[in-house]
């Protein structure tokens, strides 16, 4: 297939194209570069010494002998991303292409501002590209479990049945999201739906939940093509932070009262995903959600299976609650319906104390490029006021 992945020099895109390429899919990547910019306006850095996009790609070719295409640009230039398309005529998107953190979006009225901006406006742009030039293409974006936020019920995969004064309906579920960043997620959506129900384009809505892992089958292939790992108090997730903080004998962040629960997966399950998703489009008109994690787990629990993981290998590692910077519930009811990719074939990787070992060993090769400042939290949902404990 013709493959266009938006955010293609990312966390996850870059990784994403690989192993589409080894696949032997013809794979285009388009990256404006925001997030190496973002992390040099702040003066932190990726873990892991990432080449440029196109030291990559020269790297991958001379290893596969596989090609990978690429553009330099921004999705939310809109002429930009239309002539891409038009030109490329892709038969699946894969659309990486946002500001993922919940803590950027909450920094200033910029950064939200920023945020919403790239997210909504670069997902309307492709909605309109696709339309005008590749209707029949398949849209899978990136969507995440926090546009649901913590209800007090089972979250769907998507949609809820509602029985409501004596008539039933099949309705998008309910979203209450986080940070403004989640919420940039619920506006795609809605746009996603609205484009599919009145245009007749074909989604995917990935809701995936929060992301651990270092490594995937090609990235670990040649140092050349090692994926960037944020541990920062912006970009890093939550799993990935508690393993730097070990290493360098930072004591876990753990927010509050640490029962927050969230759907987690790896890095490798996300490629997985994607995978199943691309090679299993829907029909025309129709907007899917999928709800894309593993496991469920509180910061609590993964603080505890660090701890315990990390003693094993001789690290000292003190578990120790921070004030939480953000409002969310600190103990609240979870549980996330997640069957669909298991029924297109999803073999889960499971979180235990081998991988968090595995992790820990692979960041101990660049403990010395850890920036200390980066990593306790700074970044207030309610700035100016105490922190909050629940919500
Ligand atoms: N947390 C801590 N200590 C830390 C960092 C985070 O206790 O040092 C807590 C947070 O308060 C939160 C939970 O861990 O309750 C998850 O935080 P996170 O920073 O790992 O993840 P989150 O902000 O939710 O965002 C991440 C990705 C985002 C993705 C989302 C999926 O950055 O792109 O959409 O995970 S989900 O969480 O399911 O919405």
């Amino acid at each position: 297939m013709r493959i266009l992945i938006l955010g293609g020099d990312g966390y996850l895109g870059w990784p994403t194209a690989l192993r589409f390429s080894a696949r032997g899919h013809e794979v285009a990547v388009l990256d404006s570069f925001s997030r190496r910019r973002w992390h040099q306006e702040r003066g932190t850095d990726s873990l892991t010494p990432i080449r440029s996009l196109d030291e990559r790609i020269s790297a991958w070719s001379e290893l596969s002998d596989r090609p990978i295409a690429s553009f330099v640009g921004a999705v939310e230039d809109g002429d930009f991303l239309e002539r891409i398309v038009s030109e490329l005529q892709p038969e699946a998107v894969v659309h990486y292409a946002e500001q993922p953190s919940a803590p950027f979006s909450m920094l200033s009225r910029e950064r939200a501002v920023e945020t919403q901006h790239t997210n909504v406006i670069g997902t309307l742009n492709l909605l309109f590209a696709l339309r005008d030039h590749a209707p029949e293409a398949h849209l899978v974006k990136l969507g995440t479990m926090g546009e649901y936020g913590t209800p007090n019920i089972d979250i769907e995969e998507g949609f809820l049945e509602i029985n409501h004064k004596g008539r039933s309906d099949v309705l998008p579920f309910p979203k209450r999201p986080g940070s403004l960043y989640h919420a940039s997620k619920v506006h795609d959506s809605t746009n996603i739906d609205f484009a599919c129900r009145i245009w007749g384009l074909r989604a995917t809505d990935l809701n995936q939940g929060v992301v651990y892992g270092i490594e995937t089958e090609e990235t670990a292939a040649d140092e050349r093509l090692i994926t960037r790992f944020d541990y920062d108090e912006i970009f890093g997730t939550v799993l990935n932070r508690f393993c730097v903080q070990t290493v360098i004998g930072h004591p876990l962040t753990v927010y509050g009262k640490g029962g927050q629960t969230r759907g987690f997966l790896n890095i490798r399950d996300t490629l997985q995903c994607v995978e199943l998703a691309v090679t299993n489009p829907p029909g025309e008109g129709e907007y899917r959600v999928f709800n894309q994690f593993t496991e469920q787990f509180s910061v609590a629990e993964l603080a505890q299976l660090v701890k315990q993981s990390a003693e094993h290998l001789g690290y000292e590692v003190d578990l120790r609650t921070v004030e939480n910077p953000r409002v969310e519930a600190e103990e609240h009811y979870y549980n996330a319906v997640h069957t669909k990719l298991l029924d297109l074939g999803l073999q889960p990787t499971h979180l235990g104390e081998e991988l968090v070992g595995s992790m820990i060993e692979t960041i101990e090769h660049h403990k010395d490029r850890v920036i200390d400042e980066a990593i306790d939290p700074r970044t207030r949902w309610r700035p100016g006021v105490a922190p909050v404990r629940s919500a």
